[in-house]
């Protein structure tokens, strides 16, 4: 993985790509959006800086699919995606079973998988999800695949999501090892 990591950031260094921002992306006003909402838990509170609030799709059975959306405005080289998980019970199961994809397309089926499927996380983790090998990127999207088993059924409830490209300290520090 080093090595992949280490192509994108020497580009980056000789001035071959034209990359602006570094590490952490700020998300906070980005557009987002989920296949439904479950009374006062919209999609925006995923992003809106606080452990305290949480997004979550219906409960009632009628979302088979659920999924949830973030326009990063632009395309960027991701990188790392941070999920937080709330403290208390089901927000673990309401998460597990999750697939991460990032890609150009707005259609989230069209995006490839970024991370590895989340499985069997636990009340108050925060997951390091990263994309391996770097995905170039406008759209994150985090859904349930039904085929996959997973203890928190059809509802999804995201606590806080963070973004970050691959910046040029993890460059040197990668190719240092
Ligand atoms: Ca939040």
């Amino acid at each position: 993985m080093a090595n992949v990591l280490c192509r994108y950031c020497r580009q980056k260094q000789l001035g071959f790509e034209d990359f602006v921002h570094c590490g952490a992306l700020d998300i906070k006003d980005k557009s987002t959006s989920q296949s439904t909402t479950h009374h006062e838990y919209p999609a925006e509170n995923a992003v809106d800086g606080s452990v305290e609030t949480f997004s979550q799709t219906d409960n009632d059975g009628t979302d088979s699919n659920p999924w949830w959306q973030l326009d990063l405005g632009g395309e960027f080289w991701l990188g790392r995606i941070t999920v937080t998980i709330c403290r208390i019970s089901p927000c673990a199961a309401y998460f597990n079973g999750v697939t991460v994809r990032a890609g150009l397309s707005e259609n989230y089926t069209e995006n490839t998988e970024c991370t590895s499927l989340v499985t069997s996380p636990s009340n108050g983790d925060v997951l390091e999800l990263v994309c391996d090998p770097p995905a170039l990127a406008q759209y994150i999207s985090m859904d349930k695949d039904q085929a996959t088993p997973s203890g928190g059924g059809t509802i999804l409830r995201i606590t806080e999501v963070s973004v970050f490209e691959y910046a040029s300290e993890e460059c040197a520090s990668q190719s240092g090892s």
